[in-house]
C-alpha cells in the first residue's frame, strides 16, 4: 500500500479507476478527526475551532479534558487502498446542529464508519439512526479511550443494537494499521452487499 505514514502521496496514481466516498462519523469528541488524520495519505482538510463556554452547553464534555478544538464542518482525507481504488474519507460531525450538513456529506457516499466509546455508546444511536434514515450500510469501531471499559464484543452489539451481520471492530484512532483494519472491515462489508442484488440501491 502506497499510503504508509510518512509516504508522499500527493497525487492520484494514474491506475485508480474506482473512487469510493466513505464517512467516518460518530458523536462528539469520539475521534472522528484523528482518525482521518491518522488515515490520510494527504494533509488532511480539517475545520477546527476552539470550543467556547456556549459549546460547553451542548456538548458533553466528560473524559474530554485535554480537547480544545472541535470540529465545526468537516474532515475530510484520502486513502489509496489498491493500484486501483481510492477511498474519499469524509469525518462527519454527529452533533443534531449538523443535521443539514448530512444532507450533503451523504450524497454519493456508499457507507460510514461509526466510530463509537463504550464510555458513552448511547450518543451513538443518534448517527446510526441518521445513516439508516439515509440508507447507508455502516460498520462500527470502537474507538478505544484509555479509562474507558472494555466489553465482550455480545456485550456491545446488544448495547448498539447492531444487526448480526454488520462489522463491529475495536480500533485506536491514532494508530494508521489499527485505523486501517477498521476501514477495510468496512470495504469488505459494502462489497458483500454489492455482490448481493437486492442491496444495490443502497450503493
Ligand atoms: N486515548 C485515545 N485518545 C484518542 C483516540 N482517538 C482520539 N483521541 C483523543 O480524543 C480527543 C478527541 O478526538 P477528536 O479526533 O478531536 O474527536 P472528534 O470526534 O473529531 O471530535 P469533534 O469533531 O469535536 O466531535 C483528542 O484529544 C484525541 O487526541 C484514541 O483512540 N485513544
Ligand atoms: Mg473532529
Amino acid at each position: 500500500m502506497d499510503s504508509a505514514p510518512g509516504s508522499e502521496a500527493v497525487y492520484l496514481r494514474s491506475s485508480v479507476q474506482t473512487a469510493v466516498k466513505l464517512l467516518v462519523v460518530g458523536h462528539f469528541a469520539v475521534g472522528k478527526t484523528t482518525f482521518v488524520g491518522s488515515m490520510s495519505e494527504i494533509r488532511p482538510l480539517h475545520t477546527e475551532e476552539v470550543m467556547t463556554q456556549a459549546g460547553a452547553l451542548v456538548d458533553d464534555l466528560a473524559g474530554t479534558k485535554d480537547k480544545t478544538t472541535t470540529t465545526v464542518a468537516m474532515d475530510f482525507g484520502r486513502l489509496t487502498l489498491s493500484e486501483s481504488l481510492v477511498l474519499y474519507l469524509f469525518g462527519a460531525p454527529g452533533q443534531e446542529r449538523f443535521t443539514q450538513l448530512w444532507q450533503d456529506m451523504t450524497r454519493g457516499a456508499l457507507g460510514a464508519l461509526v466510530l463509537a466509546d463504550t464510555r458513552r455508546l448511547e450518543q451513538s444511536f443518534g448517527v446510526m439512526g441518521l445513516l439508516e434514515e439515509h440508507g447507508l450500510p455502516y460498520a462500527v469501531a470502537i474507538n478505544h479511550f484509555d479509562e474507558a471499559p472494555v466489553y465482550d464484543e455480545a456485550e456491545i452489539r446488544e448495547a448498539l443494537d447492531l444487526l448480526p451481520e454488520t462489522p463491529l471492530v475495536t480500533c485506536d484512532a491514532r494508530d494508521y494499521t489499527s485505523s486501517a483494519t477498521a476501514l477495510i472491515s468496512l470495504v469488505e462489508y459494502l462489497q458483500t452487499r454489492i455482490s448481493e442484488p437486492h442491496s444495490l440501491e443502497h450503493v
